[in-house]
Formats: structure tokens, sequence, C-alpha cells
């Protein structure tokens, strides 16, 4: 008998333990999602383009650069907004990323290799206004 609640006792330890441990972690993991939340930046610049289509090519550009959390290009606008980690990228990468897909914005004119290729909605009017 005095096994058996020997063993049972060891085995509520070892439970609670784990339990305790994994509270650990899980505050740790929390601090560092807040803390790399203070650091990202957030801007928006203008961006030429026509439709749903151009969204996707534009955001999926954005999105490949190595430290871009969010990217919503607004298609009346004519503007994206990205949040990214100043850590890893800057401002002018996520420009020349989005030129190199074919698209213009307001600091870095678009690719024409790319522009060519894009299908025929997609193929937007180079003097278009930006931040409309
Ligand atoms: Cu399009």
């Amino acid at each position: 008998m005095k096994k058996v609640i020997l063993s049972m006792v060891v085995i509520i330890a070892i439970v609670f333990t784990s339990c305790k441990n994994e509270g650990k972690k899980d505050s740790n993991t929390n601090n560092i999602e807040a803390s790399s939340k203070m650091a990202m930046k957030e801007i928006s610049f203008g961006v030429r383009g026509n439709c749903g289509m151009c969204k996707n090519t534009i955001e999926k550009a954005t999105n490949n650069v190595e430290g871009v959390a969010t990217a919503n290009w607004d298609k009346d606008k004519k503007q994206i907004k990205v949040s990214f980690d100043e850590g890893k990228t800057d401002v002018i990468s996520i420009h020349k990323a989005i030129a190199a897909s074919g698209y213009d914005t307001e600091k870095v004119e678009g690719d024409l290799n790319a522009y060519e290729g894009l299908p025929g909605c997609c193929k937007y009017d180079h003097s278009m206004e930006m931040n409309q």
C-alpha cells in the first residue's frame, strides 16, 4: 500500500513539474512575440496597378522580402501598406522587390521585362496617379 501511495506521489510530482515547465515556455514565447511586434515598422507608399491579380503579384513580391510581416495593396488608392522588421530589411529593398515584379512604386520604376510578362489586364498605365 505504501508503495502505491509513494508511486502516486512521484507521478503527481512529475506531472506538476512538467506543467510548470510548459507554463514557463509559453510565457517566454509570448515575450519574444511581443518584442518582435514592438520592432515592426509600418509604412505606406504608392504602387501602380489595375486589378486583383495585380494585388496578388504585388503582395506576393512584398511578402517574399525577408522581414516583411504584412502587405496590403489598395487597388483604388494605388497604395500599399507594409509592416516589416527594421532589423531584417529596409524601405528601399521593399520598393525594389515590388519593382522587380513589374510594378512602379513611388521610388523605383517597375522592371520592364516583368511588366511585359504581366497578363493583359494588369498592364497598367505608367502615368497613373499613385496615392489617390
Ligand atoms: Cu492586374
